[in-house]
């Protein structure tokens, strides 16, 4: 049996990396094989073109140049990390994914959403998450948390006003998309958060 897709989104300083290790303990002790890995990234070339994303500081980057790149890193990624390790009957848990192009390009850049949609369709093809977490914090907690980490990508540099359009895009995806996405407050202790998450999942499982 093919395993299943789960994803985990959310803005900046939501607590993804964090709560992604607790999910992959409490999925591996009820049994299941899990790959963890992120985008854009996930194979040596997707991590590249990461690096570019995020890093390029010569003249910045056009929004169809970026947009571009993060669905080159996913077809990478997709044909030689997920798909194959789905097929194995491995879980897939993925740190970012489609929803954070919507988010933040869609959103956040204000690219026209029916462009990203064909993006989707030609790189994925069925292909959609079965799961998404939507890790959902204010925009301020979670500057402030990102704050912390020393200095800021080409993302973490946008104003309030973006992340705030990103943060809306997420809450439409996931109020348009209930049987895949779900809402945590993410804006709780790490403790609080996980335990919101294991109950999601812990439902989730039991419902099929
Ligand atoms: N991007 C895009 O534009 N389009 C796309 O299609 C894709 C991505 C796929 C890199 O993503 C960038 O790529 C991203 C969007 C763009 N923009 N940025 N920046 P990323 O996921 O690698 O980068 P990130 O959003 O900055 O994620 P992150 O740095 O890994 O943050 P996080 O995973 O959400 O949080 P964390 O590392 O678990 O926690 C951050 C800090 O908060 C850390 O000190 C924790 O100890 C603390 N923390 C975590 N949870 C809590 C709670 N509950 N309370 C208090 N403190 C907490």
């Amino acid at each position: 049996m093919a395993g299943r897709l789960v994803t985990v989104d959310g803005g900046e300083g939501a607590g993804k990396t964090t709560q992604m290790g607790f999910m992959r303990e409490y999925l591996e002790r009820r049994g299941y094989r899990v790959v963890t890995t992120r985008e854009p990234g996930g194979t040596s070339l997707g991590e590249e073109i990461r690096a570019l994303l995020l890093g390029h500081r010569d003249g910045g980057m056009t929004l169809a140049a970026e947009t571009l790149l993060m669905f080159a890193a996913r077809a990478e990624h997709l044909e030689r990390v997920i798909r194959p390790v789905l097929a194995t009957g491995c879980w897939v848990l993925c740190d970012r994914f489609t929803d954070a192009t919507y988010a933040y390009q869609g959103g956040g850049r204000g690219l026209p959403l029916e462009r990203i949609a064909v993006l989707e369709e030609w790189v994925q093809g069925e292909l959609r998450p079965d799961l998404t977490l939507l890790l959902d914090v204010p925009v301020a907690t979670g500057l402030t948390r990102a704050g912390k980490r020393g200095v800021a990508d080409r993302f973490e540099r946008e104003n309030v006003d973006f992340f705030e359009r990103v943060r809306a895009i997420y809450l439409e995806r996931a109020t348009h998309e209930p049987n895949r996405c779900r809402v945590v407050d993410a804006s709780q202790s790490v403790e609080a958060v996980r335990a919101e998450v294991e109950a999601m999942l812990a439902e989730w499982l039991e419902s099929g």
